[in-house]
């Protein structure tokens, strides 16, 4: 086993009765609840992979406490995790609140040595992820998803910062290794190998497991991408931005958990959320009470998908022309009218190789989520395993097509075609 986490004097993981006394002395938090601690209701409610996650109400508001443990909380105490992953969060979503106001939650208090974040509750907001197992459409999701990564990758790009700025955000986040290991691993190398952790529905999918790891091709292609994730440092990354790390009503949007922020590529948070839609897009046939009931919201969430993909670009794009403060691109270089002519073609094969990456990222998400450790209950809340296999044999082969051929996916339109003919097409695993 490997060694424990050795956690700073004073850390202790929470419980509710020693949380009460721990917030009833932060005068923020005391005013926000109002009331006494004996007024004052805790509950335990985290249901992620990681962390302890409390909700706090008192007689006039509630709070949010997160709190990291010394390991992953899905495995127990055999994986230790360090609590560090607290300060990344907190300095993300310090970092994310300056560049798009309240698209995340607001921070009441942070304690590094307890590893503990008190935030604003979130309320009536539910996680995305269940409120697309349920069919719920949120017009509002597509604006604001655009605006949290076109604002937060553009603004941290060589193309708005000065190099040394640049650099100094590397250096902030250069420490988040242990989670980007994960990444590393449970995205990048295990579901393409013999890995302790992977798990699929099984018998139905084992050839596919079997076929993933013998498929040279993929391997090489996985691969380019783990490597562009390793040296690419081209933004600050939210590192996990899939629709469980979203809170949502049909007016209001917050991402939250940025605790796998660290400087990569923007393709990697871009293609978390289309890996996201297409994976709900493809688990409905699960869901749907009868064939068919489904269809319109699965339309919908294509052309949101589209939509987030298109506004996307357009935002990222006008900001470069409206903000071009970084030392990429030197104003110098590009004068008078040719200049901005030959900059602005320049903007568009940008555009393309960003693209490009956040095809193969989806991708990568796509098969994780299917042969990997950490699934989606989007697949895996449906009970009937031929059914859910037939959903997931649809998400793997899709995604190994945009993955090994991704040149046949040029467009978002092209993305969504496919999803299409693939669920039309492909009748069962
Ligand atoms: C062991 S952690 C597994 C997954 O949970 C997080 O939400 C990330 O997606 C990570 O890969
Ligand atoms: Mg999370």
């Amino acid at each position: 086993m490997p060694a424990k986490i050795a956690t700073p004097d004073g850390y202790l993981p929470q419980k509710p009765e020693t949380l009460a006394a721990y917030l009833s002395g932060i005068e923020a938090v005391r005013r926000i609840l109002g009331g006494t601690p004996e007024k004052w209701t805790i509950a335990e409610v985290g249901d992620g992979n990681l962390n302890l996650v409390f909700i706090v109400k008192g007689p006039e508001g509630g709070v949010a406490v997160k709190q990291a443990l010394p390991y992953v909380r899905l495995v127990g105490e055999s994986w230790p995790l360090p609590l560090s992953r607290a300060h990344f969060e907190h300095m993300a979503l310090s970092e994310q609140a300056r560049l798009t106001g309240n698209l995340v939650p607001k921070i009441h208090h942070y304690d590094e040595i307890l590893a503990l974040i008190v935030m604003e509750l979130l309320e009536p907001h539910i996680i995305m992820r269940r409120g697309m197992i349920a069919g719920v459409e949120y017009p509002r999701f597509a604006e604001d998803i655009s605006s949290f990564m076109a604002r937060t990758l553009y603004f941290t790009s060589d193309l708005a910062l000065t190099a040394s700025a640049k650099k100094a955000l590397i250096a902030a986040f250069a420490g988040n290794t242990a989670l980007c290991k994960i990444t590393e691993d449970l995205i990048f190398t295990d579901p393409y190998r013999v890995a302790e952790l992977n798990r699929w529905t099984s018998p139905q999918l084992d050839g596919y497991a079997a076929r993933w790891r013998e498929d040279g091709d993929l391997k090489v292609a996985v691969s380019r991408l783990k490597l562009k994730f390793l040296s690419s440092a081209e933004a600050m990354l939210h590192g996990d931005l899939h629709t469980g790390s979203i809170m949502l009503t049909t007016e209001d949007t917050r991402v939250i958990d940025p605790e796998f922020a660290f400087m990569g590529p923007m393709g990697f948070d871009v293609g978390a959320i289309m890996a996201n839609f297409l994976i709900n897009f493809f688990a409905q046939d699960g869901h749907e009470a009868q064939p068919g009931a489904r269809e319109s919201y699965r339309a919908w969430v294509l052309a949101t998908l589209e939509q987030i993909m298109t506004s996307f670009r357009t935002k990222f794009l006008q900001l470069w022309r409206e903000n071009a403060t970084g030392d990429a691109y030197p104003a110098s270089l590009f004068q008078g009218a040719e200049g901005e002519a030959r900059l602005e073609v320049e903007r568009h094969a940008y555009m393309d190789r960003l693209w490009a990456d956040t095809v193969g990222f989806a991708a990568a998400k796509m098969i994780r989520r299917v042969l990997g450790l950490a699934h989606n209950i989007d697949l895996e809340w449906i009970a009937d395993p031929d059914r859910r296999a037939s959903c997931e044999a649809r998400v793997l082969t899709l995604a190994r097509d945009m993955m090994v051929n991704s040149g046949r996916y040029p467009t978002i339109a092209s993305v969504t075609e496919a999803a299409r003919a693939m669920r039309r097409d492909m009748k069962s695993y």
